[in-house]
């Protein structure tokens, strides 16, 4: 395939920029991070290019992009496609692990793949956003941000084994895992198993302290997810940056080199 010329429009942190990185990582395919600072009202550090945080550059690009929203991939044609999980099909239907692409061409397949993607992006504006919450400043990532966190007062009950709604979709989510694995369908590799990786490492470092929460009694997803950090590619992606990382800003309560301890915990680095 065409080298070169892909274009991630996301900002500085994992979020649903991440499961991008890292396909195309794995992929081989070389791509530039354009990052556009988060659109959050928290003070920029001075000295810093891009800023992290807002600069009026979020409300210029966002309707010039497909959707409203990030990420976007420019492609080498000139084309820009938005949506995390439409990106990851795109690109899964290029690239390939094993022999095997890894997006699936046969229906009933792609459906199960389609499946698991879909359901991690019905927990993830719970998470991350105001879904449930009653303001931006009871938002589990900004409120995490802010050094608030929203642990005992909005996550913790969710995740309550047995009562929680989001402890009933990663149930979900645990139970509909092949049980053979390592990977959700089992020996092969697909764009969901990224997206899985991406997600709950994000997830344990933006919103909770850890992955504990996600990962206890539910070993099909952890072994999933070390497996994904165990593929060479990946790992070495994540060793490349990582000592870049360590002298990323700390702004307020946030520590950007803290975003990627997961990543680097699953991919053996520590
Ligand atoms: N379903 C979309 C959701 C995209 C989304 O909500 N992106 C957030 C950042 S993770 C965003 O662009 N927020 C800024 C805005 O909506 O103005 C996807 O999966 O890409």
């Amino acid at each position: 395939m065409s080298q070169g010329s892909y274009t991630l429009n996301y900002w500085n942190v994992p979020g649903r920029g991440e499961s991008i990185r890292v396909i195309l990582a794995l992929g081989g395919i070389k791509f530039e991070n354009n990052f556009v600072p988060l659109p959050l009202p928290l003070e920029n550090p001075e000295n810093q290019s891009p800023p992290p945080f807002d600069d009026g550059t979020w409300v210029k690009l966002k309707p010039q992009t497909p959707w409203g929203t990030l990420p976007t991939l420019l492609l080498p044609s000139g084309e820009t496609i938005g949506q995390q999980r439409a990106i990851l099909r795109y690109l899964g239907k290029l690239i390939k692990h094993e022999g095997n692409y890894l997006y699936p061409e046969e229906p009933e397949t792609s459906a199960r793949v389609d499946g698991f993607m879909d359901m991690m992006e019905d927990i993830w504006p719970i998470l991350i956003g105001l879904n449930g919450a009653d303001s931006m400043e009871t938002a589990p990532l900004y409120s995490t941000m802010l050094g608030q966190g929203t642990l005992d007062d909005f996550l913790n009950p969710r995740m309550e084994k047995g009562n929680g709604d989001l402890a009933t979709q990663f149930d979900f989510l645990e139970n509909a895992i092949s049980n053979q694995g390592p990977f959700l369908l089992g020996s092969t590799l697909s764009c969901a198993d990224i997206l899985l990786f991406a997600a709950i490492s994000w997830w344990g470092a933006g919103v909770f302290p850890n992955m504990d929460k996600m990962l206890e009694g539910r070993p099909k997803i952890e072994k999933c997810i070390r497996a994904v950090g165990n593929i060479e590619a990946i790992s070495e992606y994540y060793s490349s940056l990582k000592s870049s990382r360590n002298s990323m800003p700390v702004v307020g309560s946030t520590n950007y080199s803290d975003y990627y301890k997961n990543y680097h915990l699953l991919c053996g680095l520590d």
